[in-house]
């Protein structure tokens, strides 16, 4: 395979898998496909549910993605074949408007997210008409960014099949504001690392503008990957936009309390920014001004000076709407900690990350307690698996993505992974006959991958 064009080159790539992939868009289609499309999930090593209140993250790449093959049609449509038969196939004319149903989170809807988002940012009045295979290998609903791989390889095949070219950045964060036509309200870390990662290196991820610094990770630390089997699916729920909804609400209380403008303030990193104050600073004012019993709807809007319809259209979102009880002190101070916990993890890494596994790891399981006690996005499957990794030989463990199940990160010392990965298979998933099918993809090591590419064949 050759790289064209240069600005998005060839990631890893299973060869195998690729001619399976040909073949399958062969058999389907009758001819050969143009060009191929990769984008990667990936795993955050520490920073949880900070990218949408502004901070800074620290995720890095995996090897897993979402592979597809693509050739160009005049008919019209755009026509998708999934590999995995759960996934069923569609088809989709260009000449009407990409509807896409938040109540009814299918898996094409997360490829026309992308594709929608492309049309709107050049806006291209009749897109091109594509045949599409796709084959996924990252574990969905499982905090590893499935959906956010298959919406930024559906930007970048969209990008490509209509002759159109965007920067890195650009591309990020176009896929970051097209996911949102499914409903959740995210922070664009798993956009910005799918497109902006490089192999062999985590990332800092810094927003507003959307930047990233290489972190130098210590030698002897391997990251390993384990899934608690327990799937959560974002858009089917409202856990996760009933965080981003609590959030916004403390930012206009702490903003209000000292003073500014709440009207102008939405996310919790802009208070400090305002306020020329550190993030220790931030947590004293939480403890100054929230209680930690939960607020209710009439108790904000006596705060705030709003009405109830405005708490409903300017605070909610359209899936939050019921929600009647807000804890807006845990989740401010889980925020700015684990903003904090971002900064010293990367310090560490760039001062002396070789003799500091123990200060990463103990980053780790605090962020993990924080997850669980003050966030509260943990379940028990995670919690029980963390406390297996760690009494398994973990120097660090803690819950990864969006939470409420998925996957757990640990940080192990090279020379103890046969007898980590042992152990936690010992204790969680054989004895569970669920598990133990799942064991082969469900844990391993994951090393810093590469980010999207579009490849031509020889
Ligand atoms: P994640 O944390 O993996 O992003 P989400 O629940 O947000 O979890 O998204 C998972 C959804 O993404 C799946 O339900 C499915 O609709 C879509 N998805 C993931 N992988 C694939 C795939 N290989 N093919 C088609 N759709 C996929
Ligand atoms: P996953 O794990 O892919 O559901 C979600 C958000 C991220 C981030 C994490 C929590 C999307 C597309 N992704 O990730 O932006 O907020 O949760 O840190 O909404």
């Amino acid at each position: 395979m050759a790289t064209n064009p240069p600005k998005f080159k060839v990631s890893v790539v299973d060869d195998e898998r690729l001619q399976n992939l040909k073949n399958t868009f062969e058999r389907q289609y009758g001819g050969s496909p143009l060009f191929y499309a990769c984008a990667p999930g990936r795993v955050n090593l520490i920073g949880e549910h900070i990218d949408y209140c502004g901070f800074s993250v620290l995720p890095m790449a995996i090897e897993q993605n979402i592979l597809a093959a693509v050739s160009l049609n005049n008919s019209g449509t755009i026509h998708l074949f999934n590999i995995n038969p759960l996934y069923s196939n569609i088809t989709v004319s260009t000449s009407e408007e990409i509807v896409i149903d938040k109540n009814n989170p299918k898996w094409y809807y997360y490829f026309l997210c992308g594709v929608k988002g492309i049309q709107e940012k050049f806006g291209i009045s009749r897109l091109q008409g594509m045949s599409c295979v796709i084959d996924g290998n990252i574990p969905p609903s499982s905090g590893l960014s499935s959906s956010s791989a298959l919406v930024c390889c559906a930007g970048l095949i969209t990008m490509e099949a209509n002759q159109k070219s965007l920067s890195k950045v650009d591309l990020a964060e176009t896929c970051t504001k097209c996911e949102s036509y499914i409903g959740t309200e995210g922070g664009g870390m798993d956009q910005s690392i799918s497109i902006l990662a490089e192999k062999e290196t985590a990332k800092l991820i810094e927003f507003g503008p959307l930047r990233t610094t290489d972190v130098p990770l210590p030698d002897s630390a391997v990251f390993v990957i384990s899934n608690s089997c327990v799937e959560m699916n974002k858009a089917a729920s409202s856990h996760y936009n009933s965080r981003v909804v609590d959030c916004r609400i403390a930012t206009k209380l702490l903003a209000q309390a000292k003073g500014l403008n709440q009207k102008e303030f939405l996310k919790l990193a802009q208070v400090p920014t305002e306020m020329n104050a550190s993030l220790e600073e931030m947590l004293a004012l939480v403890e100054e001004v929230l209680h930690p019993e939960p607020y209710s709807r009439d108790e904000i809007c006596k705060i705030l000076g709003i009405t109830s319809q405005q708490f409903s259209t300017e605070l909610l979102s359209a899936n939050t709407q019921h929600v009647t009880h807000f804890k807006l002190y845990q989740r401010a101070k889980h925020a700015y900690g684990e903003a904090a916990r971002v900064l010293r993890f990367k310090n560490v890494c760039d001062c002396a990350p070789n003799d500091s596994m123990q200060l990463l790891g103990d980053l780790m399981n605090q962020s993990h307690a924080s997850c669980r006690d003050l966030y509260e996005c943990s379940c028990p499957e995670l919690d029980q698996l963390v406390d297996i990794c760690l009494k398994s030989g973990a120097v660090g463990s803690r819950l990864t993505g969006a939470g409420w199940g998925g996957c757990a990160v640990s940080m192990v010392h090279r020379d103890k992974v046969q007898s980590f990965l042992q152990a936690v298979r010992e204790a969680y998933y054989l004895p569970d006959p669920r598990r133990a099918a799942m064991e082969k993809q469900s844990l391993f090591v994951s090393k810093p991958g590469g980010g999207a590419a579009i490849y031509f064949e020889k």
